[in-house]
């Protein structure tokens, strides 16, 4: 197979999709040319308002101040709940798929609805209500996406954490934004790993001010200490409640906030990613309806955790938005063996499969037996998210997986973007192996070069930006709008910066490349180098680190630490242990370095600046390539560097 194969549209699959070819190039033009009118259509078909806007759009790039949707007025869990309740209220919003392939629970829309007013009415009860923080620390479980919702209700901002963060994490997310309420269970199940949630958010919480009360899930029957007057048991108060709960809604305003999600960026801590109601909503309806295709029956299943946006646009909001029978996953592909997925496909009758390259690049290795003994007749469309993926991964997932019949669906989006914005649909684009193929409706990518210059027409390479908001954009970073405006809308007067590299091929097909700025994506998770290289400090043995991605065949990327010693540090393996330890405690294990390298000197400029530039090369194994080391303060460091990366790799 060629790198440039192309694979046309399924003839059958045309036919019966939302949108086909011309529908597309259609609707994409009346989309950028009047996107007012566009947006205002989909807005009044695909969401139920309580009250309709003045105004579609109102934007400023300049300030990063955008606004959709501005004085309508609507109620997210309205939209995911109580809307289908008299057509399909008996259809299955969630099926619950547990860590242990027998534990299965299936969900109706109308029982969803009772669940996510008691849990409502139980959040009221704790003083709890519009505008007010709650940090959620769950585990893949029907709770996580009650409260989410509960919270959507009665106009709580959430901030789900992923249950996979340490204490600190939770702790700084809980302290950035001041929750008052947190959300967790006694313990989490992950493949065959406990995880101890209720111990992890009592250490956060020790220093927490703002944090009044605990909301303990009960997972297992593992018993978790309860500090009287601050822990409550979710099950005894949903006991107590019986069905005295409350149907109300907030009715919020277009622009009021839904959630903050926070994510790593290339400096400083993690940030807060605020998302608002009216324009998230919409655009994760309708990016989930026509990029899946979704049609009244469809069992949609996306592997994600909700601790990610991934979770959030495409587990929780975007199916119940439309309707659909969403499948949650407590468990991980490789669980009780890598046939897992494709047991659950069976099993479930799944028809739209989501999943991320990583995953489908470590089930590559455990061979297609375990792919092929289960029917997986009942797909239709595939979808990758994520990271860029290779074409060897697409094309097993392609002919392996979905039998050559489902198109795959490269879905390239954000944290900050809300929903995706870059992707096939399945009835109307041509895809190519590796691409995330055309704009979604709406959306005017533009690719500029370093100096911002916009470079127009086919067959360029450079920066990814965006010209135009969409409804799904990111408002603010949490309290710093200045950091909003820095990140995004500073260094590229006028549009909005990715952060990553893409190339418009000859037939407008845009390529990511990967991240241009020191931002990691390590099995499909975002890390920041900084964030990385101060907790490999923090271990109290390193004086200096300098992080940097290197090639991982499973991962993608990995994470390569360069560190120097400090001259108190002593020797011997547990200095290693020292800094990894620490890399789990201050973040979690999913920064854990996969190598380690202690050098006496790290390359820098004679100002000071550490030159990554030379690290990554000698991280991916380009040792003649580091190109000029001349403008280094002490250019013997490199040769040094390069003799122990190389002794690391002869072993
Ligand atoms: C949804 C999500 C965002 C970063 C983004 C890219 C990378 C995501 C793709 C992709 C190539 C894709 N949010 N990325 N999707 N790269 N092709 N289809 O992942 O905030 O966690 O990460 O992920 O670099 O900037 S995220």
């Amino acid at each position: 197979m060629t790198a440039n194969a192309r694979f046309p549209v399924p003839p059958g699959v045309a036919s019966k999709a939302h949108i086909n070819a011309t529908s597309y190039e259609e609707l994409y033009r009346l989309s950028v040319e009047s996107p007012e009118k566009f947006w205002d259509k989909q807005a009044r078909s695909l969401i139920q308002w309580r009250s309709l806007w003045r105004k579609v759009v109102s934007w400023d790039f300049a300030q990063a101040n955008v606004q959709w949707f501005v004085g309508g007025k609507l109620n997210v869990s309205e939209n995911c709940l109580d809307r289908h309740l008299l057509h399909r209220g008996d259809n299955v919003a969630i099926i619950w798929e547990g860590n242990d392939p027998q534990d299965v629970r299936r969900i109706t829309y109308r029982e969803l609805h009772r669940e996510v007013c008691r849990t409502a009415t139980l959040l009221k009860k704790y003083g709890v209500g519009r505008g007010d923080r709650v940090a959620i620390y769950l585990p893949m479980i029907p709770e996580a996406a009650i409260c989410m919702l509960a919270c959507a209700r009665i106009g709580a901002i959430h901030t789900v954490v992923f249950a996979g963060f340490s204490a600190e994490s939770l702790r700084d997310r809980i302290n950035d934004c001041g929750c008052k309420l947190l959300i967790t269970a006694n313990e989490g199940v992950r493949g065959p790993k406990t995880i101890p949630l209720k111990e992890t958010s009592d250490e956060a919480v020790a220093a927490c001010p703002t944090i009044k009360n605990i909301l303990v899930v009960r997972r297992t029957d593992t018993p978790c200490s309860m500090t009287p007057g601050r822990d409550i048991s979710y099950e005894e108060e949903l006991a107590a409640l019986g069905d005295e709960y409350d149907t109300a809604v907030e009715s919020m305003d277009s622009e009021d906030p839904l959630f903050i999600l926070y994510t790593s960026g290339s400096t400083g801590k993690p940030k807060g990613v605020l998302h608002t109601t009216g324009g998230y909503l919409l655009h994760v309806t309708a990016t989930h309806k026509y990029i899946f295709d979704i049609k009244e029956d469809d069992i949609f299943f996306c592997g994600a955790d909700v601790g990610w946006i991934t979770g959030h646009s495409y587990v929780v909001y975007g199916p119940l938005s439309n309707g659909a029978t969403t499948v949650m996953f407590e468990s991980i592909p490789t669980y009780p063996d890598a046939g897992r997925y494709w047991d659950v496909v069976e099993r479930h009758k799944v028809t739209i499969f989501y999943t991320a390259p990583t995953a489908i690049r470590a089930l590559v290795k455990e061979g297609d037996h375990h792919v092929k003994r289960y029917d997986r007749s009942s797909l239709r469309i595939l979808g990758t998210v994520g990271e860029p993926i290779n074409a060897d991964a697409w094309l097993w997932y392609h002919d392996i997986v979905g039998e050559g019949r489902c198109p795959i669906v490269d879905t390239w989006w954000q944290t900050e973007t809300g929903g995706v914005l870059i992707s096939p649909l399945p009835g109307a684009t041509e895809t190519k192996p590796g691409s995330a193929t055309r704009p979604f409706f709406g959306v005017q990518p533009v690719v500029v070069d370093e100096g911002g210059t916009v470079l127009d027409g086919n067959g360029v390479t450079g920066r990814l930006c965006i010209k135009y908001p969409w409804p799904g954009m990111m408002r603010t970073v949490y309290g710093d709008h200045q950091r909003f405006v820095q990140t995004y809308f500073s260094m590229y007067p006028g549009l909005y910066f990715t952060g990553d590299g893409c190339r418009r091929d000859e037939d407008g097909y845009y390529w990511i490349t990967g991240r241009v700025d020191d931002v990691l994506n390590v099995a499909g998770h975002r890390l920041g180098t900084a964030e990385v290289e101060s907790a490999i400090v923090r271990s109290g043995v390193v004086a200096e680190a300098a992080v940097v991605g290197i090639p991982h065949d499973v991962k993608g990327q990995g994470i390569g630490a360069f560190c120097v010693l400090r001259d108190d540090a002593g020797e011997g393996i547990d200095l290693v242990e020292r800094v990894v330890r620490s890399v789990r405690e201050v973040i979690s294990p999913i920064a854990t370095p996969d190598a380690l390298w202690f050098v006496s000197g790290l390359p820098k400029t004679r100002s000071g600046k550490i030159m990554r530039r030379i690290l990554r090369k000698i991280g991916e194994g380009e040792y003649a390539a580091v190109g000029d080391t001349t403008t280094l303060a002490e250019p013997s460091v490199v040769e040094e560097i390069v003799e122990v990366v190389k002794r690391s790799r002869d072993v």
